[in-house]
């Protein structure tokens, strides 16, 4: 159970034995429940999950593994979670500023509350079985969206027309809703990594950046495919199959104990080595699940290492201002064996 996993992993820290998650993501991720407002977790009391009377009964009728308690309207959360945690020390993972210093006022002294996010998000890192499941078929599901936006793009269609048949293809190919907002961007507007998607129209010539992912059963994919439009430039060629041979590169060094960054660095060197380097303006790829951006980080400066289990995002691009940009992305599975591509929608050139 992932509440285990969390308890094994703080004892293994020596970190505070109690832990009040807040972060809805968070308290989905140990209950299989949305809509709560905090979840106490203690290494020898009970685990609570506080809900409101919003969501109470739904709580009460799905929720197995903890126990759920009511927060009656105009009731202090807080003050009740002080009473129950009757520890040292509350290690926090996501709070707003006002609500810390409510339950600092409550403990009595910020010196017993301790941020620690680390250990949940390396946990989230790594994917067990059912949420490589689900990740599969959001992937699944981007790849019928790359392949309607394929089929709309041409001149005079504008960048909304092209992102609403692609959301409107997932929708119908089971998507439970887009992943994050749909960026098409086409001509000049391809040069900032997350431009587009207005009432530009494409003509020839044009890069086209289609960046979609969808949501199957709240958990998430990322895929970029960059389109040109007409008869590519030899200029368009070069920064597209230096993006594409850096995708290559950095896809071939995401593997399990290797460190994260190696693999942005390989994609960075081909970059670079095409004299490009100063263009590539973002980090090789993220961790995606629960949410679209999680962990592990893939950059230069990243200290993850990366483990099986890990989804991550291989995404190079190259961007110059004024003229446009070029960005391949694929969702990848770190397994024992390799590195597995979950999204296979075919590369446009
Ligand atoms: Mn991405």
């Amino acid at each position: 159970m992932r509440i285990d996993r969390l308890k094994q992993a703080a004892i293994k820290q020596n970190k505070p034995d109690v832990f009040v998650i807040f972060n809805p993501v968070n308290i989905f991720y140990f209950t299989g429940f949305q809509g709560a407002a905090a979840l106490l977790i203690s290494e020898q009391g009970e685990n609570v999950l506080f809900v409101g009377t919003l969501n109470y009964e739904q709580a009460k009728a799905e929720v197995k593994n903890v126990q759920v308690q009511l927060l009656k309207q105009g009731e202090n959360m807080m003050d009740k979670i002080v009473q129950q945690a009757s520890a040292k020390k509350l290690a926090i993972d996501t709070l707003s500023i006002d609500s810390w210093r409510v339950l600092a006022k409550t403990i009595g002294s910020e010196d017993k509350l301790e941020p620690n996010n680390q250990i949940i998000r390396c946990l989230r890192a790594v994917k067990d079985e059912e949420e490589i499941k689900r990740i599969q078929e959001a992937c699944r599901i981007a790849d019928e969206g790359i392949k309607a936006a394929a089929q709309t793009i041409r001149t005079g269609i504008t960048e909304r027309q092209v992102a609403a048949e692609a959301e409107y293809a997932m929708r119908r190919a089971g998507s439970d809703g887009v992943a994050f907002g749909t960026i098409t961007a086409c001509g000049a507007s391809c040069a900032y990594p997350h431009g587009g998607t207005g009432e530009r129209i494409i003509s020839e010539g044009d890069f086209v950046i289609v960046d979609l992912g969808a949501m199957y059963r709240l958990y998430r994919s990322d895929i970029t495919r960059t389109f040109i439009v007409g008869k590519p430039s030899q200029r368009q060629l070069k920064m597209y199959e230096t993006v594409k041979l850096a995708q290559q590169k950095a896809f071939e060094n995401i593997k399990a104990h290797a460190l994260a960054k190696e693999a942005d660095l390989a994609a960075r060197r081909v970059i670079e080595d095409a004299g490009m380097g100063k263009f590539f303006v973002h980090n090789l790829g993220h961790g995606v699940g629960l949410e679209i951006h999680e962990a592990p980080v893939l950059s230069p400066q990243s200290l993850d290492l990366l483990e099986p289990g890990n989804v991550v995002t291989d995404e190079p691009g190259i961007y110059v201002p004024g003229y446009g940009g070029v960005r391949i992305e694929d969702t990848v599975l770190v397994t024992k064996n390799g590195p597995e591509k979950l999204t296979k929608a075919p590369y446009a050139h």
